[in-house]
């Protein structure tokens, strides 16, 4: 059971973080209101929320996923692969200390976003990425297996249109994988059940278990419905600002 998250709301700076896709400028005070749905959420949940104050030097700091992988054995401090990221580890080690007497963290020349973790039950897949590079992946692979985790390293650099692996992959418990069309051929996924998302609904895949719920981005009805009738109860949650600054729904938090 996960009893914790920690978030931290976008600041004004937002709109003036890394993205690739072209969906024009998030409105601030939009994205705030959808943060906050999102933190009424995780408690809904059953989460105990601690909320760090906006970070205005760092306009990607809301996307606090990236900067730790947290495991119910250990936790790790990313090296995120994007210059303008790495100062953000520095701003969350200590709440995370909090939390977890040991602290291990990922050194140069590795870089690892947690955005490129995704934890599978029994292993870790773990995205090489345009942020993920070997040196992190196989740093993160070690200290994983230290934990008593296996891992397997999903390259997906030449995937079109996704910045992180869980961005196009996302694990929904019971052994249920669900993933876009250009990964769900993968044999590294070959032992799970599939759900596929079709072309054109790729945001969709980045949805978050939360204990009994299920977190999924708003507009992808069949989706949800598809999902309902696997047995699981969804929250639709609003993310269209959070989206054009190529975030998701797993990234505005770290749970735990
Ligand atoms: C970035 O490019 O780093 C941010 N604008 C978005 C990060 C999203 N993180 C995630 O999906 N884990």
């Amino acid at each position: 059971m996960l009893s914790r998250a920690i978030v931290r709301p976008p600041g004004p700076t937002f709109a003036e973080g890394l993205t690739s896709v072209r969906l024009g400028a998030p409105d601030f005070g939009r994205a705030l209101e959808q943060h906050e749905s999102y933190c009424a959420a995780l408690q809904q949940c059953g989460l105990t929320l601690t909320r760090l104050e906006p970070d205005e030097q760092y306009p990607d700091s809301t996307f606090l996923e990236d900067t730790a992988v947290i495991t119910e054995r250990g936790a790790v401090l990313t090296r995120p692969g994007a210059a303008t990221r790495i100062g953000e580890v520095a701003r969350v080690s200590g709440v995370l200390q909090q939390f977890y007497s040991e602290l291990h963290s990922i050194h140069a020349p590795g870089t690892i976003d947690g955005g490129d973790v995704c934890e599978a039950g029994k292993e870790f897949f773990i995205g090489i990425s345009q942020r993920t590079n070997e040196a992190g992946a196989g740093q993160l692979a070690e200290l994983l297996k230290s934990f008593g985790y296996a891992s397997r390293f999903v390259d997906i650099r030449g995937v079109k249109g996704i910045l992180h692996l869980k961005s196009g992959l996302g694990y929904l418990g019971d052994n249920q994988l669900v993933a876009i069309e250009a990964l769900v051929e993968r044999e590294d996924f070959r032992d799970y059940d599939l759900v596929r998302i079709n072309a054109g609904q790729e945001y969709a895949a980045n949805c978050v278990r939360v204990n009994d719920r299920l977190l999924v981005a708003a507009g992808y009805p069949a989706f949800e419905e598809m999902l309902r009738g696997l047995g699981y109860q969804t929250i639709a949650l609003e993310m269209t600002e959070f989206q054009k600054m190529d975030g998701g729904l797993s990234c505005l938090s770290l749970r735990f």
